[in-house]
């Protein structure tokens, strides 16, 4: 079954948005090896873009803008919330472009994160989302995408054909034994740190690649957890609320799995600023449930 084919089981307004990040993902997974010198600009969060980051991120917008139907787009590489005024639709999208784009030098796999809210406003909490979806640029090229109460999907792109192929239909974490934590170990707060040393006594395996939406989809298919958590100096973690743990949460919980902050559900954190930052605990329920335990203490 193809993507658009699938795509007849949630609300039209849903398939476009879906569709246009697909349309925009095969621009993208041909353009690594064009776009990859900085681009002497930085983000929001004072990080050094890539021609990459800019250009993924305007291939996006412009997609977006041409579907009619969003009115904002909040993306990580923007500073403010771009304004579609001609829109005739009221979608509001939060875009990670390219997460992880530092690893495109070592050639590991990287992504687009979306997030989608029918009623436009991006700074609803992530319980409020309708939708959203992850494209992972690897060996395949790989989208994933979630509609409330419908499921996660996976889709893989058919280089040959330029379509998109259901690859596994209706995806639900399995309780796994891998886990991945990102932050210096010397930095690790007590309760983390008490946290990964009970998944070593049970023979949880460590997988962490520094690439956000490679380690999550290996905690969808495997289970366990990846975790980015609050540290000494920097309570608020590192990872974004809006761009990454949002609509990845979404994703989790939809396949019957939690993303948390380590005390509650990242989808009941209400955002105070698009640049919100967030510690991000996204597996398995009985993973997280074990994280919220130590945390929590
Ligand atoms: P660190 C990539 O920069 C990113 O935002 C996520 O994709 C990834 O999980 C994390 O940062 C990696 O951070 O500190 O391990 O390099």
């Amino acid at each position: 079954m193809f993507l658009e084919e699938h795509l007849v089981a949630v609300p039209f307004d849903v398939k476009t948005l879906v569709l246009a990040v697909a349309g925009q993902s095969k621009a993208i997974a041909g353009g690594f090896l064009d776009h990859s010198r900085l681009a002497g600009t930085k983000n929001i969060y004072g990080e050094d873009q890539l021609e990459l980051d800019k250009w993924a991120d305007q291939l996006l917008i412009d997609a977006f803008e041409e579907t009619g139907i969003v009115r904002n787009v909040a993306s990580e590489e923007q500073g403010e919330i771009v304004e579609i005024v001609k829109a005739r639709g009221s979608w509001g999208i939060t875009i990670d472009p390219l997460d992880g784009v530092s690893c495109v030098k070592t050639n590991l796999a990287v992504g687009t994160i979306v997030g989608m809210f029918n009623e436009g406003d991006v700074l609803e909490k992530g319980s409020m989302m309708d939708a959203a979806c992850f494209v992972l640029y690897g060996p395949l090229t790989t989208l994933v995408y979630a509609y409330k109460g419908k499921g996660v999907h996976e889709f893989a792109l058919d280089k040959k054909t330029g379509r998109f192929v259901l690859r596994e239909e209706s995806i639900t974490i399995p309780q796994g034994e891998i886990y991945g934590s990102g932050g210096l170990k010397s930095e690790w707060t007590d309760a983390h740190a008490k946290f990964i040393s009970e998944l070593e006594k049970n023979n949880y395996k460590l997988r962490y690649s520094g690439s956000l939406t490679a380690d999550f989809n290996q905690v969808l298919h495997y289970g366990g957890v990846f975790c980015y958590p609050a540290l000494k100096n920097k309570p608020e973690g590192k990872l974004r609320l809006l761009f990454e743990a949002n609509p990845l949460s979404f994703i989790a919980a939809e396949a019957n799995g939690a993303g948390s902050n380590g005390v509650q559900s990242i989808l009941d954190v209400e955002p105070k600023k698009i640049s919100d930052r967030t510690p991000l605990y996204l597996g398995d329920k009985k993973t997280i449930a074990l994280a919220e335990k130590f945390l929590k203490q």
